[in-house]
């Protein structure tokens, strides 16, 4: 009986894309999947444990209820540090980065950025939330602790990005730079399958995803593309449609899916826009670009961005290349 291809397989199968890889990227990307198991099954009981654990805010077992981003954060760190391939992590949950410095992690040549639980607010009402991970080569002298330049990397220096939807199905999708490969996760045998092979972002699209209660706040430029999106013009298939989900994750997986923009500007609540750009912004404009889409602040590639701290925030737009570019223009007109 033919079947999909697991994700182990998968990542085994294409480990020839890296000359000189003796494994450790691979034994990094499972233990990515290995956490994200784990958290998917605590994402899963939380609405149980909500219900049924009200009463003493703690869990079906009886266990002290953490907050389910605390659970992922811990979660992913630990697996992560148990397979030795990373010498450090940075955290959207942490303020600042962990360095792993006994010897097998010193000698190791990763570095992950993650955020566990991006849209966590969304767990309460059962809306989907994801966890989306960064992987670099480490920059400073090996053998030695990982140090802040080796997390202040531009995007175009990811080896590999990708992120988990715990959806309707929980699905994890990544790139190592050869194109963007979805896995469905089937809980029933405990693997995720390939079932979105090399995946492309259409090209046009005409979904827009943005938090329109901040209007009074946003640039002259995104206010008048979103009535230039709002505008009636059959021919190019306008008015388009609104679709915000409150997780980036989600939006950005429906867009990478159906074609679509997302976008998340400066405003007065968020000067530097509210997405930070080595958690959230970096890794999914690696996605977009390795899709066919692409990710800028408005008017700059996200990806080559010179970071300067670790929780640094900017303004986010992304998705469908013609999209992207048609925003870029009123962000250019519109200073
Ligand atoms: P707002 C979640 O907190 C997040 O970082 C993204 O996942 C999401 O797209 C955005 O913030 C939602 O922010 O201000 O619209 O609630």
């Amino acid at each position: 009986m033919r079947r999909h291809t697991t994700l182990g397989e998968f990542i085994i199968e294409n480990q020839k894309d890296f000359p000189y890889a003796k494994g450790e990227l691979s034994a990094l990307l499972s233990s990515i999947r290995l956490a994200g198991k784990m958290v998917n099954q605590e994402i899963n009981k939380a609405g149980l444990a909500e219900i049924l654990g009200k009463a003493g805010n703690e869990n079906v077992q009886g266990e002290e209820q953490m907050k389910l981003d605390v659970l992922a954060n811990e979660l992913f760190i630990s697996t992560l540090k148990n397979r030795g391939e990373i010498c450090g992590l940075g955290s959207e949950e942490m303020d600042d980065f962990v360095v792993f410095n006994d010897k097998i992690h010193s000698d190791a040549k990763y570095v992950v950025l993650i955020d566990p639980l991006d849209g966590s607010s969304n767990i309460d009402v059962n809306v989907s939330v994801g966890t989306i991970f960064s992987i670099y080569r480490r920059v400073s002298e090996a053998g030695k602790p990982v140090t802040l330049e080796d997390f202040l990397q531009p995007g175009n220096k990811q080896v590999a990005a990708g992120y988990l939807v715990y959806g309707s199905s929980t699905m994890l999708i990544y790139t190592t730079g050869n194109g963007v490969n979805g896995f469905t996760y089937d809980p029933g045998i405990g693997s995720f399958f390939l079932s979105h092979h090399k995946m492309q972002i259409p090209q046009k699209g005409k979904i827009y995803s943005i938090n329109e209660g901040n209007y009074v706040h946003f640039p002259d430029g995104v206010k008048k593309y979103l009535k230039w999106c709002q505008e009636l013009d059959e021919g190019s298939n306008r008015p388009y449609t609104s679709r915000y989900i409150g997780s980036l994750v989600a939006d950005f997986h429906r867009n990478l899916l159906k074609g679509g923009i997302y976008i998340y500007p400066k405003g007065t609540k968020a000067p530097k826009g509210k997405l930070r750009l080595l958690y959230e912004c970096n890794p999914m404009a690696f996605l977009a670009e390795q899709a066919g889409g692409k990710a800028s602040d408005g008017y700059q590639r996200i990806l080559d961005i010179i970071p300067e701290e670790l929780h640094q925030r900017v303004p986010f737009f992304c998705g469908s290349m013609n999209m992207v570019e048609k925003a870029e223009e009123f962000m250019d007109k519109f200073q």
